[in-house]
């Protein structure tokens, strides 16, 4: 069994992305699965693409890919990523996208191929905070869900992939206003370790109350 597992560089202002930080902490085998660890590009273009790259190089049975979600307060696996792309900041190639499609004449979106339910049980079992989100945004995280999620519908039917946002590491909350969310990077990587578990335990999701009421 093979997992690749992908973390995205810094971006905006800040020197360190907590998705990649986290990666490095993760061990190389978790449950007998080898896992793949890979850094990649906060660019619309250039991250989806390594991941595809590295798809068609490892031919993972997983696809993981983790980004920085700056304001959260927990990790939390997304449901869907959208074909649709509204940037506020340009990513790391400069590129700006506003009210663009991602894949023209692809579908509107992609749900998650992911047990998301069973990893946000294991991580709060285990003293990680975690929920399912609804939504990934609309910036390179989203298109990196929905592309990966493209290519795997598309060109490779036999793999499964999704997403999971991190919040920042406390470390980056310290010039920010009070209250800022942050966690452990250990914490973080300890998450990540817990839904890889996940994701090996449940070929199929369980079912959860885990939800909205809004
Ligand atoms: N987070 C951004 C892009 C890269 C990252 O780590 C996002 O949520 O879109």
């Amino acid at each position: 069994m093979k997992i690749l597992v992908t973390g995205f560089d810094p971006f905006g202002k800040e020197t360190i992305n907590p998705s990649y930080e986290a990666l490095k902490l993760l061990p190389d085998i978790i449950d007998g699965a080898k896992i793949i660890k890979l850094e990649v590009p906060t660019a619309f273009k250039r991250g989806p693409q390594a991941t595809i790259d590295a798809i068609e190089k490892y031919r993972p049975d997983y696809v993981l890919c983790i980004g920085q979600a700056g304001g959260r307060s927990q990790m939390t696996p997304e449901f869907v990523g959208i074909n649709y792309a509204q940037a506020r900041i340009p990513d790391n190639d400069e590129d700006q996208p506003l009210a663009s499609p991602l894949v023209s004449e692809g579908p509107n979106a992609y749900f998650t191929q992911l047990p998301v339910y069973a990893m946000v049980n294991k991580m709060k079992e285990n003293g990680i905070p975690a929920s399912v989100s609804y939504s990934a945004g609309t910036y390179v995280c989203n298109a990196m869900l929905y592309c990966v999620l493209h290519a795997l519908n598309t060109k490779y039917p036999k793999i499964k992939g999704g997403f999971m946002h991190v919040p920042y590491a406390i470390s980056q909350t310290v010039d920010r206003p009070s209250g800022t969310p942050g966690m452990n990077l250990n914490d973080i990587a300890k998450g990540i370790e817990l839904s890889i578990k996940a994701i090996l335990e449940n070929p199929a999701d369980i079912l959860s109350k885990e939800g909205t009421t809004h």
